[in-house]
Order: C-alpha cells, then sequence, then structure tokens
C-alpha cells in the first residue's frame, strides 16, 4: 500500500497573487520545505525509501474560485496540496483572534497583551475542524501526519479520536511557556489544548525547557506523568522530544560567493565606507524586543559619543499581522523611535538608523548578513530564532559578532555568542561595544565554534531526527497495547507450561494475586490461593517468585513458610527459598528522614491518606482519602518529592493511589534480569497489575519462551491483559493442575 506524509500547517507554503483579474501561483519552498524534501532524499539514497507520496494540508490565502484557477498549474509540484477553506469570520477568530491574540501572546510571556474571547475560542475550534474534514476525505489507517504549530494544538487528538491507529506528529515552533503562564487560560482550555496535543504519538519542541513546561503542564492539569519523557494513557503512549529547529546551512555558506551577492554586499560596503555596520532583521512583532534594541543601542551612542559617526545601524522590519492593533501600535512606536533617534543623535552627514519596513530578498539579506560587522538579536521571547544561525552560516569569512537574546531557543546552542539580557539596555549598550572591538582572531574562533555546530545539525538532521522519534514510536505503540489472552493463546500457555523442562514464574501480589483492599495489611492471602502456589513451587520444575512492592515482613508473614522465593520492596530485598533474606546492593534508607518529613505534611492536610513504611521504600497511600481532592495532592507531593529525588537519589513512582518513593537502579525489571541471568528456564511467566511491573515487562519483551500477562484493561508493556485479579487464580491452578498431567500432555 502507498505509504504517505501528510504534512499540516497553517498556510500552504504557495504563494497566491490576483493583479488585474489574473491570479497566478508559486510554491513559496520554506525551511520546513528543505528540511522534508531533503531528508526524503538522503533516506532514498540509502535505499530506505519511507514515503511514496507527500501532501500538504493547509490555508491556501485565496478564495476558492482562484484556487480552482490556478490548482492544475501545481500539478506537476512535489507536493499535493490540499487547501481548507475557512469561512473569513471564522478565519478572524482561529488565526488573529486565538491563535495570534491568544496563544501567540501567552506562550510568548506577554500575559497583558492576551485578549481571551471565547467566542475566538470556538472559531478556533471550528477552523480546527475545517483542517480535520479535509485530511478525513482523504487519510488512511496507515499514513503519517506530521502537524505544525500552535494554530492547530487540537488537531492530533480531534484525528486521534477519528483514526486510533493513525501515525501522528506534532512540532511547536514557538515556545511552551511554564505552568503559572498556561494556567492563566481558562481551566476548559488548558485541558482541550493539553488533551489536542496528547493526542499525537510524538509531541516535539525546540528546546528542554520548552518540552519540561509542556511535561509539567500535562501532569498539573491532567494528572498524566511521564517517565523518561513518555507520557502514559491509559490506551497509548505519548513521546515528547527536543528537536532544535535548524536551517539549510549549504544555502547560506554558498551564497557568499552568489554573483548578486557578491555585488550586493560591495555595494553595502561602499555606501557605508569606513563605518561599523550593525545589522537586524525581523518580522513586526512585540516579541522581537525592537524597541528596547533601539534603546540600547541609543545608550550605547550616548555613553560613547566617540562611536558617534562610526558605526551606522541597519533595521530591517517585514511587516507582519498588521490586522492586530497591537501590531499597528508597535510600528508606530519604531517609526517614532527612530525618527526621533535620528534627528537628536543624527546630523547632516551621518544618520544613526537606516530602517527599511519591507522584507529584502534572499540575495538581499544575505549580502547585509555578510556585510555587516555585528547582528544584533533582541528577542524577549523566541521560540528559536533563525535569523541568528542564518546570519552565522552566511559569514565564510569567518567574521562578524552575534549580539544574541538569551531568551531565544538558539541561545542555546549559540553559546559563542555575546549573550544579553534584552530588558537590559546597558547590557545591550556594552556588548555592542565589546562586539565592536573583538579581535579578528576571536570572532574567527567564535563563528567557527558555531558554524561546526549549526553544519553539523542542520535542517536535514532535525526533520531526520524528529522522524526516527516519529517510527520509535510506531514500533513503541505496536508493543504497547490492551491484547486480552483469548481461548486458543491460553490453551497454548497452559501447553507451553506443560511441556516445559525449566520454568520460571514472576507474580505480583496486590491487585494480581491478591484484589487490591483499603488498608495494605488487610490482604492476607485465601487458603486457595496458598494452596495453588504450594502446588506449583512444589514442582521441581518451577521457580515460583513472589515480586512486589510490599515489605519484607508481611511478605514473610503470610507466604514465609512456602518453598516460594520472595522479593521484596520491588528488589531491594530477597529471599530464596527456605533461604534467608539478603538485600540489594543499591538498597538505602538514608533518604528516608527528609522524605518522611514530606509526606507527613500531606498526610496532615490530607485526610484518609497514610504512610506505609518499608525497610527501604516509603509510600505515601492515598487510595481512603477525598476523591476529589487527594488527587491534587498526590500531584503536589509527586512534584515537590521529584524536587528533590535527585539530591537524595531516590526515585519517585506513582502507582495506583500511591506516590512511592525507593532507592533508585531498584525496580522489579532489575530483579527479574538478575534471575535470567543465573537459569536457562524454557517457560517464563510474568503477571502484574501496576505501573511498577511495566519495568518486568519491559525487561521481557522479545525474551524468548515468554508470557507477559498484564491484570486489568489498560496498554501495556506486557503481552496480553486479563480483566481483573479474579481471573489469575484459576489461571494458576490451570498451571497446576496441568503440570500433574504433564506426561498424559505431552504424548
Ligand atoms: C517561528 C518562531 C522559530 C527575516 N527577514 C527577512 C527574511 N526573514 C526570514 C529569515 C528567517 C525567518 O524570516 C524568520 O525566522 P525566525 O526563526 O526568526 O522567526 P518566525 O518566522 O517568527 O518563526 C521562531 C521559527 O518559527 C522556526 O521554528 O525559529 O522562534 O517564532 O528564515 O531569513 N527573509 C527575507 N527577507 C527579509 O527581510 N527573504
Amino acid at each position: 500500500m502507498e505509504r504517505r506524509l501528510f504534512i499540516v500547517s497553517n498556510r500552504l507554503p504557495v504563494n497566491i497573487e490576483t493583479h488585474d483579474d489574473k491570479t497566478t501561483v508559486r510554491p513559496s519552498p520554506g525551511g520546513l520545505v528543505t528540511a522534508i524534501d531533503s531528508y526524503m532524499q538522503k533516506k532514498e539514497l540509502a535505499n530506505e525509501k519511507e514515503f511514496d507520496k507527500k501532501l500538504w494540508v493547509g490555508v491556501p490565502g485565496c478564495t476558492y474560485s482562484n484556487w480552482s484557477r490556478v490548482a492544475g498549474d501545481l500539478s506537476n509540484e512535489q507536493y499535493e496540496y490540499l487547501p481548507v477553506f475557512i469561512p473569513k469570520k471564522t478565519f478572524e477568530g482561529y488565526y488573529n483572534g486565538m491563535a495570534n491574540s491568544v496563544l501567540w501572546a501567552l506562550f510568548h510571556y506577554f500575559p497583558s497583551f492576551a485578549e481571551f474571547n471565547s467566542n475566538n475560542y470556538q472559531h478556533y475550534h471550528t477552523a480546527n475542524n475545517e483542517f480535520l474534514s479535509v485530511l478525513m476525505r482523504h487519510l488512511r489507517p496507515n499514513d503519517t501526519v506530521w502537524i505544525h504549530d500552535y494554530h492547530l494544538l487540537p488537531l492530533a487528538g480531534m484525528l486521534r479520536e477519528q483514526m486510533p491507529e493513525l501515525t501522528i506528529g506534532f512540532f511547536l515552533h514557538i515556545p511552551f511557556p511554564s505552568y503559572e503562564i498556561f494556567r492563566i487560560m481558562p481551566k476548559r482550555w488548558q485541558r482541550d489544548l493539553l488533551k489536542g496535543m496528547l493526542g499525537a504519538d510524538l509531541v516535539g519542541f525546540h528546546t528542554r525547557d520548552y518540552a519540561d513546561h509542556f511535561l509539567k503542564c500535562v501532569q498539573k492539569v491532567l494528572g498524566i506523568d511521564h517517565y523518561m519523557n513518555v507520557l502514559r494513557m491509559p490506551e497509548r503512549l505519548i513521546q515528547v522530544g527536543v528537536y532544535p529547529i535548524s536551517i539549510d546551512y549549504e544555502k547560506f555558506h554558498g551564497a557568499w560567493d552568489d554573483k548578486t551577492v557578491k555585488k550586493l554586499r560591495e555595494q553595502m560596503k561602499s555606501q557605508f565606507p569606513d563605518k561599523k555596520i550593525i545589522f537586524s532583521a525581523d518580522r513586526l512583532d512585540y516579541t522581537k524586543g525592537v524597541t528596547n534594541r533601539l534603546r540600547g543601542y541609543e545608550y550605547f551612542l550616548n555613553k560613547y559619543p566617540e562611536y558617534r559617526e562610526q558605526v551606522v545601524f541597519v533595521m530591517v522590519i517585514v511587516p507582519s499581522r498588521d490586522a492586530l492593533s497591537k501590531y499597528a501600535e508597535r510600528k508606530k512606536m519604531i517609526d517614532e523611535f527612530i525618527g526621533s533617534l535620528n534627528s537628536t543623535l543624527g546630523n547632516f552627514s551621518w544618520q544613526p538608523v537606516f530602517y527599511q519596513y519591507n522584507a529584502l530578498n534572499f540575495e538581499e539579506l544575505v549580502a547585509m548578513y555578510t556585510s555587516c560587522d555585528l547582528a544584533l538579536i533582541t528577542p524577549i521571547r523566541d521560540g528559536m530564532n533563525l535569523v541568528a544561525k542564518e546570519f552565522v552560516a552566511s559569514r565564510k569569512d569567518e567574521h562578524g559578532v552575534l549580539v544574541l537574546s538569551e531568551m531565544t531557543g538558539a541561545a542555546k546552542e549559540l553559546t559563542e555568542a555575546l549573550n544579553i539580557n534584552p530588558i537590559d539596555i546597558e547590557e545591550i549598550a556594552e556588548k555592542i561595544k565589546r562586539g565592536l572591538e573583538m579581535s579578528p582572531t576571536e570572532q574567527k574562533a567564535r563563528i567557527r565554534k558555531m558554524q561546526q555546530r549549526i553544519s553539523r545539525y542542520d535542517v536535514t538532521r532535525w526533520a531526520e531526527e524528529f522522524f526516527n522519534d516519529l517510527n520509535e514510536s510506531k514500533t513503541m505503540k505496536q508493543n504497547f497495547q490492551v491484547r486480552f489472552l483469548d481461548s486458543t493463546e491460553k490453551t497454548q500457555l497452559i501447553y507451553d507450561y506443560a511441556k516445559a523442562r525449566k520454568r520460571l514464574l514472576l507474580l505480583d501480589y496486590d491487585g494480581t494475586l491478591s484484589p487490591i483492599v483499603s488498608l495494605p495489611q488487610l490482604a492476607q492471602p485465601s487458603d486457595e490461593l496458598l494452596d495453588t502456589l504450594r502446588l506449583l513451587s512444589s514442582d521441581e520444575r518451577n521457580d515460583v517468585f513472589i515480586i512486589s512492592g510490599r515489605d519484607a515482613t508481611s511478605l514473610n508473614e503470610w507466604l514465609g513458610d512456602l518453598p516460594v522465593n520472595i522479593i521484596a520492596e520491588h528488589g531491594s530485598l530477597v529471599k530464596m527459598k527456605n533461604g534467608s533474606w539478603m538485600q540489594a546492593p543499591h538498597a538505602a534508607a538514608d533518604w528516608q528522614p527528609l522524605v518522611a518529613d514530606m509526606m507527613e505534611r500531606y498526610v496532615a492536610n490530607c485526610p484518609g491518606s497514610f504512610i506505609e513504611k518499608k525497610r527501604f521504600a516509603l509510600a505515601w497511600h492515598y487510595r481512603n482519602a477525598d476523591e476529589e481532592t487527594a488527587p491534587g495532592y498526590a500531584m503536589d507531593l509527586y512534584e515537590e518529592l521529584n524536587g528533590s529525588a535527585d539530591k537524595v537519589n531516590v526515585n519517585v513512582i506513582r502507582g495506583s493511589k500511591v506516590i512511592e518513593v525507593r532507592s533508585t537502579g531498584i525496580d522489579k525489571g532489575k530483579a527479574a534480569q538478575n534471575i535470567l541471568q543465573n537459569k536457562d528456564y524454557d517457560f517464563i511467566f510474568a503477571c502484574g497489575d501496576d505501573t511498577t511491573d511495566e519495568d518486568m515487562f519491559r525487561q521481557l519483551a522479545g525474551v524468548k519462551n515468554s508470557y507477559t500477562i498484564k491484570v486489568g484493561t489498560e496498554a501495556s508493556y506486557a503481552r496480553y491483559n486479563l480483566h481483573t485479579s479474579e481471573m489469575v487464580l484459576p489461571l494458576l491452578q490451570n498451571f497446576g493442575h496441568t503440570g500433574t498431567k504433564k506426561a498424559e500432555l505431552s504424548t
């Protein structure tokens, strides 16, 4: 079957222009197109072709009738374009109202600029629905969909509902804010938007900070935890990753030698002979810090007057979102500031700022990048900022200084730039001076290092890493699922048990051998269970392990008389049958007083909750606490504990209505691994109900002759699910019964 990739973004990468009643259409390939195309080329060259067809879904920026007139002109393009037509009023509310007036403002930490309006929120959903409708007309279950940016936060969730099997990636190009900012939105919006994003299999961000903010918001708002950046929903897993976007390095580096670029560069230099040139280029936006940049420049000229007439600032602003009043106001502010600065500091022979409110073409832009002495990039917030990377890549001469705001995603990678806090006008002035006075040797060293990094991690690599992880998430999805053991598989399981010569049985206790009860001490084993365990463990072909998070004392009290092996506290303590207890090398308890203090506060505030003390673990249970309020306390405690976890070398685990803390390096997976090292089993059976059992299932995935069983209806790394713990004992009884009839079965 044809393998297809659907790219979804607000706008289609095409330019449609109508002049004198004639409409023309031209593809306008941006960074994303380059990234995807070069990734695919690379795959094809390696004979690993992944997609047969590429389709792009987005708003075309023209009317339906204009599109119909020109659509044929695009038929030979690499992409099939699927236009989404959104009624004007809906588009206005979706694009200007919600995306740009709420999400853009809030996600860039400008909460006072956010204009909350429930009609616009509704329009935002309706518009996302329009994208959904177009997609649903074309999609097949084995397709891959890659959704881009803040305009389309709900879309992955909408798609997932309709087509659970789809592979969906989502990438956010702007920052993801901290929870304190995110929570400013109405709660319903917070939940909807996050749930929407969680429709994807892979959610990508530019930086670790943005990913961490997202994970925290998901935990606070939806109560979903992550383990190593994987979020677990009842029915599936979602991976969260960091993919700093980059540029087409060769395009910018190679442009140095382009004839037109060369000519324009010389023109620029001869226009300002003997002057240092400072350059900046950005879209008109309040996030870009343009007025502060100008203030910093003004401060520099006032503090260091010897630089007057020795320097010019060439500033390009690209018009953007002019329908919004905030943007029109910004334009006015910039115009006025520049007018005043030029008239107060300038004279008939020198103008401090040269300003253009219009985009440059590619050659002009690179000519500016390569003729200036210093690029001054000062956003108050910026997801990444590609201008900084483009400037560095363009400098084939290994000259020029980058002054870069530490509030950009790019600052995390371009560590050799001169960093500034964009609010600090004095710092901007000092760094301008430092940059203009930097020796050519230092400039070269800094630019070289940054070029090495950008050329290695270019836009192709960005796409490659995203797709690699998206593919991995497909495999993860296949391994993590709900699959109930049916009667044929059960017969096979029992048959395999019967014919095996050396068997390993790993049995969790609470929720598996015994149902969950209100107090841990009430979960005594029934006589029936004890008889079954006795029967199984008396068969010399069997190694039976009770593998539990429980304390050793109660396990010993209840099961100590049986010839079973016991693993207590997730592996901290082990007792081989008829032997004595041994402690795992990593087990430690010195952290307990600190953690107990934290937990005590939660016991006081959350009536009904209690602490279970084990030798090497502490568990805060809230199964008997108020159902409404307890999960909130659990989340706070979890977070507080996690904040201190690294310092004291512990792991914090969220189980079913319990938060448990134990020494690092101890889990049921590692315990299972230790057992497997010692013997060659030809039948392995592992059964458990809790998140802690997933470590064991993951460890056994792919191990020959192994059957892993999850008790419960949630997705799991286990091969099979059993609905309830009541189904476990009859299965074990079947084993016991069959074991005695081995001869009969094997004949
Ligand atoms: C969003 C995020 C993130 C600028 N002036 C001219 C011109 N440009 C081009 C640059 C660059 C692009 O515009 C600007 O890229 P940025 O990264 O700075 O910002 P946004 O477009 O707002 O993008 C941002 C990005 O997504 C990618 O994920 O980095 O943080 O806000 O490519 O070259 N191009 C031309 N003339 C100009 O005058 N031709």
